[in-house]
């Protein structure tokens, strides 16, 4: 088998002549998509900025050239030939000399197509056609005999739920309308006359998992001949990694025409456990050394196979994965357990990680799913508006332990169940599913985002109910569900989300007792934080609060100067309807209103912070009855102002920051409900821990009200103690008048732990904090001296890093620190300095930073300075 991949030296242009394009063919390598090249050869401006995005609609309403000439040998014509293209966005059609050689029409397909007698030996010209994803959709609905509605946005491509490309190309409540269109993946010639591995699937079983000695596991490995002869092949299988004997099998295996499934049993003695951040023995250990885990890689194990001159690899790992969904007396649980440990999914939804994808480099996957860990998030939902990920991504959860819960591409929408459409999927389905399967971090097959909710919130539904649910159920059940069952029986599928579990049809889209929940009311119905405190979920994956980006993102989509909110462009960088009113909105409820845009940008993003803490704290004190909150969303794909805890620079807001904090394995959360404050001391770890709590209540200038309260407790290994009640009425009375700082200190024979928390039991707007004034130290250090606990980003390309030490006048809240565009991130951030007291922050740059630009780029914002 030979490979020539053809990505090099293509040109671009309008399959038919366009006002809009006065250029010459460009120049483009794959992959890539046609707006990036586009925006390169300034045939259009960045759709990014200002309303750009209006003025590069007719790209994805086009259709597309891209034209090549490639050389073959006559070596090369040996055999039987074939294209083969692994993303193709989407309605693509291949020309080899003028004559039709194939058409991809599924984004999430992998395609090869024949090619043998139409290369030729010499010169061979080939054509790519893109045609437009949104022509089709249209064309499709007007032929479809109903209307099959879906949900849509401010700019949206039409009928999107028609044509099997990320649903969020036609435009999302965070995400811009372009349509992509393009290949991002090699483009490759291959040639065999034998044949092709399409894929390998393995089965891992412990056999003996309770032996002290030897751990005994069997291994059973599929692989997927896809043949052209009749005949013997060579086959050979190795197993490789750490702590185990490589095991090596050679035989001749006999085949058929067409696709050949060989199996191979074995056993591997001894091999290393995959284990969830943070819960691996060594983590545990860390953690109670330093509070965080090691970020260690994972024993991954090396599986090649040969067979007729093909060779395919993957990495497998060996872990127990369980997805416990039983009924019990409060309702229907759900929560994984990994290696017999229950875990407490914390974590994000995921979207694509930008709308032009030709920007989804590796690097920029690292680092967000590097934040994500750094943030003590053990899961991430892979959202079905979105697409399957690339191999990078699984690879990378694989290797840190990340749990992936896995949508299907699906969302927020009725589907059509045409032939044809039922076909692809099912061939979606199972090239997406033998891709994924193996992947150790997969935790869960899910059939969609909000499907089944979605059948209540149109007229044509809500009016022919049969019609379109039977057609949900075709569509779920009948293939994607029927796909998993067969292909991966031994992994949970979980119909939609939310979802009570399989073979649960109620519409539980507001039950709080069972499955998974998405819990919106407040944002999209403008609840009040508290309101988190009214549901008790056994588990949250999808509950959100926007803020706006930091001001140096904002910037790259407005030149006006001051922003203000109400400004178009400002306006257009938000898709949520009405998204902006209810950030300002909150400001009336909880603070004093900002003195300015600037501050509003800071204030939204301390809003979203305590919004989603306030969630999290709660939820995660019911544990073990609550066991998950995947917050929406980690990521942007485009500069807006969005439910981000990262913006689409990649800097952290501030949500981010306390999500680190929130999320920690030891934590502390302290609420108030039912007219009592709570205060809990939550630990992950299997171990007991002694503690001792402190609870001081200071007025504004810094001075303490009363005496503090401190208790010593131990910390029970695996779950959320209360470790202080009281009834409001029993604390001093004039809430406004002072805030509660609470520290939890932790003891271990490793070390000693503080976490903090402050709390106030008065709307902040009736407070009155003094003027802080903040000051500070800085010093710049080398990375080696950096503390352990401390480490980001080991990529960093500085040699240096920058030691703070902040100081307050007064009692300063929200206290944030930003650096406009300089890349890096802080050791903490939104923390509250006491008077007296002095808090040691760290930054990390990304690059070199000279230690005049850190310290005159430095913004720190604090409550009482925005206003
Ligand atoms: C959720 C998601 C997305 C959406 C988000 C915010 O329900 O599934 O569709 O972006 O809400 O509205």
């Amino acid at each position: 088998m030979k490979h020539k991949k053809i990505n090099k030296n293509w040109t671009l242009m309008p399959e038919k002549a366009s006002e809009r394009f006065n250029s010459e063919p460009i120049p483009l390598n794959f992959p890539t998509d046609i707006h990036s090249e586009l925006i390169k050869a300034s045939v259009i401006p960045d759709p990014f900025f200002e309303k750009n995005e209006l003025a590069v609609l007719w790209v994805g309403q086009e259709n597309w050239l891209c034209t090549n000439t490639i050389f073959v040998d006559n070596t090369f014509l040996k055999g039987r030939q074939f294209i083969s293209i692994e993303q193709a966005d989407t309605y693509v059609r291949i020309f080899i000399n003028d004559i039709e050689v194939g058409l991809c029409d599924n984004f999430f397909k992998s395609w090869r197509f024949e090619v043998t007698d139409v290369l030729k030996q010499g010169n061979n010209t080939i054509k790519l056609v893109f045609e437009s994803a949104e022509n089709h959709a249209i064309s499709l609905a007007n032929n479809y005999p109903y209307p099959v509605p879906c949900s849509i946005y401010d700019v949206v491509s039409p009928h999107r739920n028609f044509v099997r490309k990320p649903q969020c190309h036609a435009g999302w409540d965070w995400g811009p309308n372009l349509m992509a269109m393009g290949i991002y993946s090699d483009i490759v010639l291959e040639k065999t006359a034998i044949g092709f591995i399409d894929y390998i699937e393995t089965n891992t079983m412990p056999v003996n998992p309770h032996s002290s000695e030897e751990k005994e596991w069997s291994l059973e490995v599929t692989s997927h001949f896809n043949s052209l002869i009749h005949g013997n092949i060579n086959f050979q299988l190795m197993l490789s990694g750490p702590g185990i004997e490589s095991i090596s099998i050679k035989d001749k295996v006999n085949v058929g025409i067409g696709l050949n499934t060989i199996k191979k049993q074995f056993k591997v003695k001894n091999p290393e456990l995959w284990y969830v951040v943070g819960t691996s023995p060594q983590d545990e250990e860390a953690i109670l050394k330093t509070g965080r885990p090691l970020f260690l890689d994972n024993p991954l194990y090396k599986l090649e196979v040969k067979a007729g001159g093909n060779s395919f690899e993957k990495n497998i790992g060996f872990r127990t994965l369980e997805v416990v969904n039983e009924e019990d007396k409060d309702g229907i649980s759900l929560y994984f357990k990994v290696n017999d440990r229950p875990i407490f999914s914390k974590g994000m939804n995921w979207i694509p990680i930008d709308a032009l994808p030709a920007r989804q480099t590796e690097k920029r996957y690292e680092y967000l799913l590097e934040s994500l860990i750094h943030a003590n998030m053990n899961t991430i939902r892979v959202w079905g508006g979105g697409m399957y990920e690339k191999d990078f991504f699984y690879d990378y959860c694989d290797k840190k332990g990340i749990l992936v819960w896995q949508d299907f591409m699906f969302a927020c929408g009725l589907y059509p169940t045409d032939k044809a459409f039922l076909n692809s999927v099912r061939e979606e389905a199972q090239h997406q599913i033998l891709r994924l399967k193996d992947h150790p971090s997969i935790a869960l097959w899910c059939g969609n985002n909000e499907n089944l909710g979605a059948i209540t919130w149109y007229p044509e539904s809500i009016e022919n109910r049969d019609l379109y649910l039977i057609d949900y159920d075709r569509l779920n059940e009948g293939v994607i569900g029927d796909e998993v069952k067969k292909l991966d029986p031994n992994r949970i599928w979980w119909p939609s989300s939310p979802c009570a579990g399989p073979d649960r049809f109620e519409n539980n889209w507001t039950n709080d007792n069972m499955g998974d929940m998405h819990y919106w009311e407040v944002w999209h119905q403008k609840k009040s934080f508290d309101a988190y405190l009214d549901i008790k979920p056994r588990f949250v994956s999808e509950f959100g609060y926007q803020s706006f980006p930091s001001l140096s993102t904002v910037k790259t989509y407005t030149s006006e100067n001051p922003i203000n909110l109400t400004h178009p462009v400002m306006e257009f960088h938000q898709r949520s309807p009405g998204g902006n009113s209810i950030m300002l909105e909150n400001f009336t409820r909880y603070f004093r209103f900002p003195k300015s845009s600037e501050k509003m940008l800071y204030l939204s993003q301390v809003q979203q912070a305590l919004a989603i803490r306030t969630a999290c704290d709660y939820w995660r004190s019911l544990k073990p009855y609550c066991m998950g909150s995947l917050i929406w969303q980690l990521n942007d794909n485009c500069p807006v102002a969005s439910w981000s805890s990262i913006d689409y620079t990649g800097k952290w807001k501030m949500l981010h920051y306390e999500a680190k904090k929130f999320f920690s394995p030891i934590a502390l959360s302290i609420y108030s409900k039912d007219n009592k404050l709570l205060v809990f001391g939550i630990n992950d770890l299997q171990k007991n821990l002694n503690a001792k709590l402190n609870i001081s209540f200071y007025d504004f200038k810094g001075n303490k009200i009363q005496d503090d309260i401190e208790k010593s407790f131990s910390l029970i290994a695996d779950s959320a103690n209360e470790i202080f009640s009281s009834a409001l009425e029993t604390l001093p009375k004039q809430f406004s008048e002072y805030f509660i700082y609470a520290n939890m200190e932790v003891n271990t024979e490793q070390g000693k732990q503080n976490f903090d928390a402050t709390y106030f039991l008065s709307e902040y707007k009736k407070t009155n904090p003094e003027k802080a004034d903040i000051c500070f130290n800085c010093v710049e250090k080398p990375i080696s001296e950096l503390p352990e606990e401390i480490a980001l980003s080991k990529g960093t390309k500085s040699a240096t890093f920058f030691q703070l030490e902040l100081k307050a006048k007064a009692p300063a809240f929200f206290v944030s620190l930003d650096l406009a565009a300089i890349e890096g991130v802080f050791s903490d951030n939104l923390f509250t300095l006491i008077p007296g007291e002095t808090k040691t922050i760290y930054f990390i740059p990304e690059k070199k930073l000279h230690i005049q630009r850190f310290e005159k780029t430095l913004q720190i914002e604090d409550l009482r300075s925005s206003y």
